[in-house]
């Protein structure tokens, strides 16, 4: 009979009220992340955006703060199921794609009021030689001195950078992007911060104009792509990206094809590759077809000219990222399944070969050069252990090389005999392979820092000496001789990710990707 009388005053008492996630995020977290989750002092709580924290758990983020932020710790504010419903809430995606129109992006632009620009470098190592490490640990980047390795400034840069900062031709100014969308512009012959604006929401990244008068801003939300002007970042142009068929689509990235004097980029959610002028004399650019007296050439939908004329070329099926073959003529991308590379005449405007790439193909990371006469393009692969060696004048595959583990990134240079390749995930996470250009043998597999990842690798100016990163939150950058891959020095660094050199990236030097 008690057991009968407690059943039912449980069943009678008023059911525990699920906590009011919405209103939690209002009173808690909106001061700092904006009511819309979309950022403000702090960053933007989306799924695109969150999607980055690997390995962390969002609720014990909300419990126990972000060491070395102005993140604070809720636990002993609010309770478990409270934090849970908060970790939910901003894991759900926004129930509608935000605006972000060319008045948003002007009002978000700032300058700093300390800046003066510098009539020379305000230092003495060479300006071409600079390299600069973006730290992801503390969100910062170092600038080294190429030829000492000093460290001549640290700087703040925006919360999570993404994709390689994008130097002006002269080497005198970069870019950096964050995954909220921030563009950040520094002055290296100052050692100064310029200023940054908000070109997107959520974006994935940049590119210089082949005159270093415009930055392409690739984005995922909205569905755009950004121009800024690189003179005061200004918007020049906001294209809004829609497929022919009238899908809006991401723009997974954004390159520079300065050959062509143009932008290229993939589309996420249409298949279409689309190619922007960057040049005032640019055109007509027919869909399909460009410069070309083909047949067909009057069917073309559309045909716009001069500064910012985009062409659509029509793909099989949408392409994540890509690699350009020699002069810029041809692109190789890779299917969304990942098994299959496509290569795309950009001259004609259509798909040319297809070839066999197993393994998600990190095709962005690609890098070429001359091996016996032939120009080859080496890739690594995301889901396999191994490399593909491609010959770009006809696309075969000539080679396959396994590695420890499937990797990230490879780099050389071309005064360097060898290939470094990381192998970025699983096991053999600290492993760095060091492969021969011509025999493509591992000549040998570096070990520098046990059971820490150890990945993405950048040289000097005249390629003697390679910059390894130790990609932990009290890591480090291993400088190796080149030639000897002896460890020459090892710099302390907040989980350093990239590194760019500047002469390497505005001279397109054959041994480094985009
Ligand atoms: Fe990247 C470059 C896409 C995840 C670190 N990454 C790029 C580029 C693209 C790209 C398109 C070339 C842009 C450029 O430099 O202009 N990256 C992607 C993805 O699609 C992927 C797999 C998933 C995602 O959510 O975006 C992805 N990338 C990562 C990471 O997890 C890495 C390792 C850590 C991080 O910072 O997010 C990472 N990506 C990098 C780095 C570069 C990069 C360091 C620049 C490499 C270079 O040498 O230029």
């Amino acid at each position: 009979m008690r057991v009968l009388a407690t059943a039912v005053a449980l069943l009678a008492a008023p059911a525990q009220a699920a906590p009011d996630a919405a209103a939690l995020f209002s009173e808690h977290c909106a001061a700092c992340h904006a009511e819309t989750r979309l950022g403000g002092t702090g960053p933007a709580l989306i799924p695109e955006a969150l999607g980055r924290i690997k390995g962390e758990d969002l609720a014990a983020i909300i419990a126990e703060g972000r060491v070395a932020t102005q993140m604070p710790a809720f636990a002993g504010e609010l309770t478990p199921e409270e934090i849970a419903s908060l970790a939910a809430y901003i894991s759900e995606p926004l129930a509608e794609t935000p605006d972000w129109t060319t008045a948003d992006i002007d009002a978000t632009r700032e300058f700093r009021a300390d800046y003066v620009a510098a009539d020379a470098p305000v230092f003495t190592a060479d300006p071409l030689n600079i390299t600069l490490v973006v730290e992801t640990g503390d969100h910062h980047v170092s600038v080294l001195d190429g030829d000492s390795f000093d460290v001549l400034d640290r700087f703040a840069t925006p919360f999570a950078v993404h994709g390689g900062p994008k130097f002006t031709p002269d080497g005198r100014f970069v870019f950096i992007m964050s995954r909220d969308g921030w563009v950040q512009k520094y002055d290296i012959w100052s050692l100064h911060e310029v200023g940054r604006v908000r070109a997107g929401l959520n974006s994935r990244n940049i590119a210089m104009s082949h005159d270093g008068q415009w930055l392409a801003v690739a984005n995922y939300l909205p569905r755009t792509l950004t121009i800024l002007s690189t003179a005061d970042l200004s918007v020049a142009r906001v294209i809004d990206v829609t497929g022919r068929d009238g899908t809006p689509s991401r723009v997974s990235a954004v390159y520079q094809a300065p050959d062509r004097k143009s932008f290229v980029l993939a589309l996420k959610d249409v298949p279409e590759i689309w190619e922007v002028a960057t040049d005032p004399d640019a055109g007509p650019y027919h869909d399909g077809f460009v410069h070309s007296h083909e047949a067909g050439m009057e069917e073309s939908l559309a045909a716009e000219q001069g500064l910012f004329a985009r062409r659509r070329i029509m793909v099989g099926a949408p392409i994540d990222d890509f690699f350009f073959g020699p002069a810029y003529r041809n692109l190789i991308g890779t299917n969304r399944e990942g098994d299959k590379g496509v290569v795309v005449n950009l001259d004609v405007g259509r798909e040319i070969a297809e070839l066999p790439l197993p393994g998600m193909p990190h095709l962005g990371s690609g890098i070429s050069w001359m091996r016996d006469g032939r120009r080859v393009m080496a890739t690594p692969h995301l889901r396999e252990g191994m490399l593909s060696v491609i010959d770009v004048a006809d696309w075969k595959v000539v080679a396959t090389i396994p590695t420890a583990g499937p990797g990230f990134f490879l780099r050389s240079h071309e005064n360097s005999p060898y290939v470094w390749a990381d192998v970025f995930f699983g096991p053999n996470k600290d492993k760095m392979h060091v492969i021969d250009k011509e025999t493509l043998q591992i000549v040998r597999t570096l070990d520098p820092a046990p059971g820490k990842t150890v990945a993405h690798v950048e040289f000097t100016r005249d390629g003697s000496h390679a910059l390894v990163s130790v990609w932990e939150d009290d890591g480090a950058v291993i400088v190796y001789d080149a030639r000897t891959l002896e460890e020459v020095r090892r710099l302390p660094m907040r989980k350093p990710s990239g590194k760019y050199n500047v002469w390497n990236k505005t001279r397109f030097e054959e041994g480094t990707s985009h």
